[in-house]
């Protein structure tokens, strides 16, 4: 191992003040949620520290949100929607131990019915679906081990262990993705895409070379329930598997394809399995004026062991900061869901529904020294149905608002004096 020393100058470009050595020289800006991975250069929002051989990182968001959605089957909401995760890293250039645990505060700040949005479904409220609401996360959303070791200098080996965390299906998960920070609201197709972030037992194996990384998972493939606050195990055990293939090309891509099949994954139709299939492309880049530009593409289709044929998904969304102060976005949604999902009701038409929405916004971050920024956003959108879904919701181009506060850590970047190693 050339690079055993973790103070070596040689290791890497030593892009950041931050960056020591890893198994493969992997950096840690590469870490999406659960074992899926960013684009390198992706904007990494933290703060940390060092001790005895330790980097200690905290990651996070807070909002403060109203949230207005329209027509007979929107309603209007004050709420919180955050997380906070807490990781701790000792690593050298042959192998890597890290521990994790990461909560949300929702099951208070926002309340067991979630938030309104229109089109979403998945979960449960009061043994109901949820519909037109976006759920609560829980308290726990990962408490997990990762170990990963260097075989030799291009090939090494990882494992994930996590009572609760997220296997490895779909691209990185919305809350933690840079294209999606500014915006606090779900996208409609979560339940279709990467809602597996939080899952009560994940044990993951991989095998990964700078740029490729193969896994394998085995879960607990029940969606939590809509107590918040316990551990959702109900005698279950990890009777769900999974497989994602991921490609960085270079620093600016990130590419995956996965497949997962979920053994009864809704209580409430607890005979019916489940398989998910999921593309995705996220690019990160940088132009010389501080302006950065965060891209996602996702393909995610379920198939429910009942149904002869795929329940289709796309998403598209973009995020560009600029001069570390302005921050426009958008998103693209498209996504096919029957009556059952929508609770339509027995007067209500039936079949399957070709949805979409159309989402833009602005967050404005404000000034100063703190680590921790304030910004002020609004979002708005407009959603796409087809004429059978009109009568339901007042129109078949129903919209919604929404106007919050934001607090989360600014970004990382080189040249930035980020602590008592700056100078390193
Ligand atoms: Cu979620």
């Amino acid at each position: 191992m050339a690079h055993m020393n973790h103070e070596t100058e040689a290791d890497t470009s030593a892009k950041r003040p931050m960056e020591i050595a890893s198994p493969l020289g992997i950096p840690m800006e590469r870490s999406g949620s659960g074992t899926s991975w960013l684009p390198d250069a992706a904007p990494m929002r933290a703060i940390h520290a060092r001790a005895g051989g330790w980097t200690f990182m905290t990651h996070g968001v807070v909002f403060g949100m109203y949230d207005k959605q329209n027509g007979p089957r929107g309603v209007d909401h004050l709420a919180s929607l955050n997380w906070a995760m807490l990781m701790a890293t000792r690593q050298t250039a042959s192998s890597k131990l890290q521990f994790r645990a990461m909560g949300s505060a929702e099951p208070w700040t926002l309340g067991a019915e979630g938030y309104p949005l229109l089109l979403q479904t998945g979960e449960t409220y009061k043994g109901q679906p949820l519909y037109d609401r976006q759920h609560p996360h829980d308290l726990f959303m990962e408490l997990a081990v990762v170990a990963e070791r260097a075989v030799n200098d291009r090939v090494g080996i990882s494992l994930y262990a996590a009572p609760v965390g997220e296997p490895a299906i779909g691209p990185v998960a919305f809350p933690h993705r840079p294209s999606a920070m500014s915006d606090p609201l779900a996208p409609i197709v979560h339940h279709w895409q990467d809602a597996s972030h939080v899952t009560f037992g994940v044990l993951t194996a991989g095998v990964f070379t700078r740029s490729l990384r193969l896994e394998g998972s085995i879960f607990n493939g029940r969606e939590p329930d809509e107590t918040r606050t316990d551990f959702d195990y109900e005698g279950r055990s990890l009777d769900s598997y999974a497989a994602r293939l991921t490609w960085n090309p270079s620093a600016n891509w990130s590419l995956s394809g996965s497949w997962a099949y979920f053994k009864s994954p809704d209580a409430a139709a607890p005979n019916e399995s489940m398989r998910r299939a999921a593309l995705s492309v996220l690019s990160a880049h940088t132009f010389s004026a501080g302006a950065q530009l965060n891209t996602t593409f996702v393909f995610g289709a379920n198939k429910h062991a009942f149904a002869d044929h795929l329940e289709p998904s796309y998403l598209a969304e973009s995020s560009l900061q600029l001069g570390g102060i302005h921050n426009l976005f958008a998103r693209a949604e498209y996504v096919r869901k029957d009556a059952e999902d929508l609770v339509l009701g027995p007067s209500g038409p039936e079949g399957e529904f070709d949805v979409m929405a159309l989402t833009a916004g602005y967050l404005v971050e404000l000034g100063g020294p703190s680590p921790i920024r304030a910004g002020i956003g609004a979002r708005g959108s407009i959603n796409l149905l087809p004429a059978s879904l009109a009568p339901a919701y007042g129109s078949s181009t129903p919209t919604g608002f929404a106007v919050y506060v934001r607090l989360a850590p600014q970004i990382m970047s080189s040249g930035h004096a980020m602590g008592p190693h700056a100078g390193h």
